[in-house]
């Protein structure tokens, strides 16, 4: 019989990708959505399977964290060998707008899921996967950050997470669960979120350089972080599972880049050369040249970038790099992607998108695109 998974987040970015990683495993794979008013499956349609043929292995059933009775009868319904706990309200600076639901979401909801296994007698069958994150480590107390490291979290985002790594570690002494934490820095990808700082500079830089926007606005950008792709991290996140015994594991490059490094390369992906000029909030991006066809509407001297304060966050988490020794050492597990890679994938997609909007603005269709930024 396929083993079965069950993830909380399958709509996101890394379920998308764990789910897919799983089912070529060989696994049943079930998923919990939200219901919204519109689609939210875009990163899982193309592995989307008809109800109505036989043996689908790939199910998605509606739920919220925030719902115990839900959460448990389909725990009790699925029976899952493994769950992935990915369902969070996953934005730093969203997370000081919304706060108590944030907690309940990330760390409430962390504890109904074990509450739910214990509940229905799973403790042995069900392994548990819990999302951590290196944003427990916010104003860091030690570089690089690794699994002994201590936590200062610095958003009400960080605080409901390290509840939710405190309650599993809890519930695996407590009840000798198979219960652990993967503490993984920030992960990238074409799927990535648009208002994260990395899909926000890929798909503006490549708006602009197609004449769908003009300009840029950004926070921070001399933030620090360690940067890696989303697919490398959820192997790792299965391997995690396999161990004969349950532990916490840093997951990150090693390498760390500014949010300006990052732009300067999606700039310069697209034929654009970028000059900073001034200071602080009065800082500017300027376009220096402009090579190749990628951005036929930008001319050299104009402005692309500034930066707006509301992108600032009431306290900042400024730099950030893990050291992935234990993960290496014991797992064998090394990112195979790196930061410069994954940005030139992230172009490459954002780019083909903005062309394709460009081409039907061309020709009088104006496609609706969501100008929300990040
Ligand atoms: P995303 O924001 O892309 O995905 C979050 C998922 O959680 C979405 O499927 C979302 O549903 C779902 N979700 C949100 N609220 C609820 C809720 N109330 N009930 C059920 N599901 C909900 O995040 P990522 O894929 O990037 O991250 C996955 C996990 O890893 C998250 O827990 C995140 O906090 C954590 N993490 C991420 C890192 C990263 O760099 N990506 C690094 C470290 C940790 P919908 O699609 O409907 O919005
Ligand atoms: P982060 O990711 O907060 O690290 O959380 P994000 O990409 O949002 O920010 C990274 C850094 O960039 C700075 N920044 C901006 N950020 C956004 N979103 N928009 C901007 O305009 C902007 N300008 C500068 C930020 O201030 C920050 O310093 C992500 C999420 O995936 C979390 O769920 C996860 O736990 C951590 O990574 C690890």
């Amino acid at each position: 019989m396929a083993r079965k998974a069950l993830i909380t987040g399958v709509t996101g970015q890394d379920g998308s990708y764990l789910a897919e990683f799983l089912l070529e495993k060989g696994y049943e794979v079930h998923g919990i959505k939200r219901r919204a008013s519109l689609f939210n499956t875009q990163r899982v349609d193309h592995i989307y399977q008809d109800p109505h043929v036989n043996n689908a292995n790939f199910i998605l059933h509606y739920g919220d964290l925030t719902d115990t009775s839900n959460l448990t009868r389909i725990i009790s319904e699925v029976k899952p060998d493994e769950i992935y706990n990915l369902g969070a309200q996953s934005h730093v600076a969203v997370s000081f707008e919304a706060p108590e639901y944030t907690a309940d979401v990330d760390a409430i909801g962390t504890l109904r899921l074990l509450e739910a296994i214990r509940f229905l007698g799973l403790e042995k069958k069900t392994r548990f996967y819990q999302a951590s994150t290196s944003e427990l480590y916010g104003l860091v107390q030690e570089t690089p950050q690794r699994e002994t490291t201590p936590f200062y979290p610095r958003s009400p985002y960080a605080v409901a997470k390290m509840y939710a790594y405190w309650i599993t570690v809890n519930y695996r002494e407590a009840y000798g669960m198979y219960a652990c934490n993967g503490i993984l820095f920030n992960h990238e990808s074409p799927r990535r979120g648009e208002t994260f700082v990395t899909r926000k500079i890929t798909r503006g830089l490549a708006n602009i350089a197609q004449g769908l926007e003009d300009c840029l606005y950004m926070g921070n950008i001399d933030a620090l972080r360690d940067w890696g792709h989303a697919k490398d991290y959820v192997r790792m996140q299965w391997m995690m599972l396999q161990q004969e015994a349950p532990e916490d594991f840093v997951i990150a490059t090693g390498r760390q880049f500014s949010v300006r490094d990052f732009i300067i390369w999606t700039a310069r992906g697209l034929g654009l050369e970028i000059r900073f000029e001034g200071e602080g909030v009065d800082e500017i991006g300027i376009v220096a040249s402009v090579t190749g066809e990628d951005a036929p509407s930008v001319k050299s001297g104009e402005i692309i970038l500034r930066i707006d304060p509301r992108y600032f966050r009431p306290a900042e988490v400024e730099t950030l790099l893990g050291d992935p020794a234990k993960a290496k050492e014991k797992l064998g597990w090394v990112p195979e992607i790196t930061a410069q890679e994954m940005c030139a994938e992230m172009v490459a997609e954002d780019l083909q998108t903005a062309k394709r909007h460009a081409l039907l603005k061309a020709h009088g269709y104006d496609l609706p695109m969501s100008l929300e930024n990040g």
